[in-house]
C-alpha cells in the first residue's frame, strides 16, 4: 500500500465507523403491547472504536490490518447518566476473553459511542481468567457498584478437563465508572455464583443481594433459583443465610436455570424484576427473559409473576455464537420510560422500550403459569368466553 492508499483506507475505516454510530434506530411495529423492539442492534463488535482494533501506524502495520479483533458486544449493564444512558458492555475479543467498556448515548436508543478506553478492572490476589455480565447498582450509600461474574479454571478439575470452572461474584465500586476499587468477591455457602445483583437500598440496615447458587459450573444440580441474602458490609461481603425467592420449575421456561437480570426498578406497586430462564432442548439451551414483582416492604417476597416468557430471541437475534439466547443485565428507567437492553445470542446488543405503567399492567394482569396443559386450556377458555360475550354485545 502506498502512503496515500494507507491514509485513504484509514479515513474510510473511520468514516464507516462514524456512519454506523450515527445511524438512526427505528422502532418496529408493536406486537404484544409489552414493549417495542428496534430494527438495529445498539451495540455490536463493529461499534468498538477503530483505534481499539487496528494499529493505525503505517510503519508497524503496512497492510492496515486489525491487530486486536473484537468478536462480540453483549450482556450490558445499564444506568442513567447525565440524563442519557450508559451501558457497561461485555466486550469479547477474538481471543474469547471478555472485558468491560462503557458506551454512552443521549437517548438510549441509538448513537451509542464507546468511551475512549475500556474499564481497567483491578485484579484480585488470585486473578480470574474471564469477567462478564456486570450489573450496575447506584446504591443508597452513594457508591455505584458493579457486580460481575469472575471465572477461574477449577483447580479440582481432573487432568484433561479444561472446561470446568469456578464462577464467583466479583464486586467493584466507583463514582465515575472510570476509576474502580475492587472489593472481595462475594462469599456465600454456594461453590458457584453467577448472576448476582445488588439491591439499591439497605434492607434491615444491611446490603441486600440477589444470588444464584449452583452446585456446579453449568448445572444447577440440587441448587438453582434466584436467591436472596444480606451482608453487613461491602468490603468483605458475606452472606450467611441464602433463601430462594424464585425457584426453577419443571416444564416451565426456568426448568434448567434461572437468574436475575438487572437490579429491580422501584415502583409504587412493588419492585419490578427482569430475569432470565433457561430450558434445554435438542438444539441446546434456550434463554428467554421473564418478569415478576416483589413486595415494596418485603423485597424477597414475589407478589406477581406472569406465566411464560416476556421476551424470547426473535429473527436474527436467534443467531450468534451461542444461538437462541436472549439475556439481559441492564435496563434504565427515566421518568415513566424504561429501556431494556438485551444481549442476542452472545453476539450483539438490542434495545426494547416500554413504560413503568405498561410493565406494571403486564406483571399484575397477565395470568400465572398454571403448570399443566389442561389448566392452561381452562385459562384460555375463560379468556375466549369473555371475549365472545364482548364481541357479541
Ligand atoms: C461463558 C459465559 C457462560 C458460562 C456458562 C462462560 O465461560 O463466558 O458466557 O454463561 O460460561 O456457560
Ligand atoms: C451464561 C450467562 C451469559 C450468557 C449465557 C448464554 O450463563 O452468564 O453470559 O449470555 O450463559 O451463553
Amino acid at each position: 500500500m502506498t502512503n496515500q492508499d494507507f491514509l485513504a483506507e484509514r479515513e474510510r475505516l473511520l468514516a464507516v465507523h462514524d456512519r454506523l454510530i450515527g445511524r438512526p434506530n427505528e422502532p418496529l411495529a408493536a406486537s404484544n403491547g409489552w414493549y417495542r423492539r428496534y430494527r438495529y442492534p445498539v451495540l455490536t463488535a463493529a461499534h468498538t472504536p477503530v483505534f481499539w482494533r487496528y494499529d493505525l501506524d503505517r510503519a508497524s502495520n503496512p497492510y492496515l490490518m486489525e491487530r486486536l479483533g473484537i468478536n462480540a458486544v453483549f450482556n450490558v449493564g445499564a444506568m442513567e447518566w447525565n440524563g442519557g444512558v450508559v451501558l457497561m458492555a461485555r466486550v469479547e475479543g477474538v481471543d474469547r476473553k471478555s472485558f468491560f467498556a462503557v458506551a454512552e448515548s443521549a437517548n438510549g436508543i441509538d448513537g451509542f459511542r464507546f468511551w475512549d478506553r475500556p474499564v481497567v478492572m483491578p485484579e484480585m490476589a488470585e486473578p480470574e481468567t474471564n469477567v462478564y455480565d456486570m450489573r450496575l447498582t447506584a446504591h443508597q450509600d452513594g457508591w455505584i457498584y458493579g457486580l460481575f461474574c469472575a471465572e477461574r479454571k477449577d483447580p479440582a478439575a481432573p487432568p484433561g478437563d479444561l472446561s470446568s470452572a469456578l464462577a464467583q461474584c466479583g464486586i467493584a465500586r466507583t463514582h465515575d465508572l472510570k476509576k474502580w476499587e475492587r472489593l472481595d468477591d462475594l462469599r456465600t455457602s454456594s461453590a458457584q455464583q453467577r448472576n448476582c445483583v445488588l439491591h439499591p437500598e439497605f434492607v434491615q440496615g444491611k446490603y441486600a443481594f440477589y444470588t444464584r447458587p449452583q452446585d456446579s459450573f453449568i448445572e444447577a444440580g440440587r441448587g438453582g433459583g434466584i436467591g436472596w441474602g444480606l451482608a453487613s458490609n461491602m468490603e468483605h461481603a458475606t452472606i450467611g443465610e441464602e433463601t430462594i425467592l424464585d425457584q426453577r420449575e419443571y416444564h416451565t421456561i426456568t426448568e434448567v436455570k434461572n437468574g436475575l437480570g438487572p437490579a429491580p426498578i422501584k415502583t409504587e406497586k412493588g419492585w419490578l424484576h427482569l430475569a432470565h430462564g433457561v430450558r434445554n432442548t435438542a438444539a441446546g439451551l434456550r434463554y428467554v427473559l421473564y418478569c415478576f414483582l416483589c413486595d415494596l416492604k418485603v423485597p424477597y417476597k414475589v407478589i406477581a409473576k406472569p406465566g411464560g416468557y416476556f421476551l424470547a430471541p426473535e429473527g436474527e437475534e436467534r443467531i450468534g455464537d451461542v444461538s437462541n439466547v436472549a439475556f439481559s443485565n441492564g435496563w434504565v428507567r427515566r421518568g415513566d420510560a424504561v429501556t431494556i437492553y438485551y444481549g442476542a445470542s452472545d453476539t450483539r446488543t438490542y434495545v426494547a422500550s416500554t413504560t413503568v405503567e405498561r410493565l406494571l399492567d403486564y406483571v399484575l394482569n397477565t395470568p400465572p403459569d398454571p403448570l399443566r396443559s389442561a389448566a392452561c386450556v381452562s385459562q384460555r377458555i375463560a379468556l375466549i368466553e369473555k371475549n365472545q360475550r364482548l364481541l357479541k354485545a
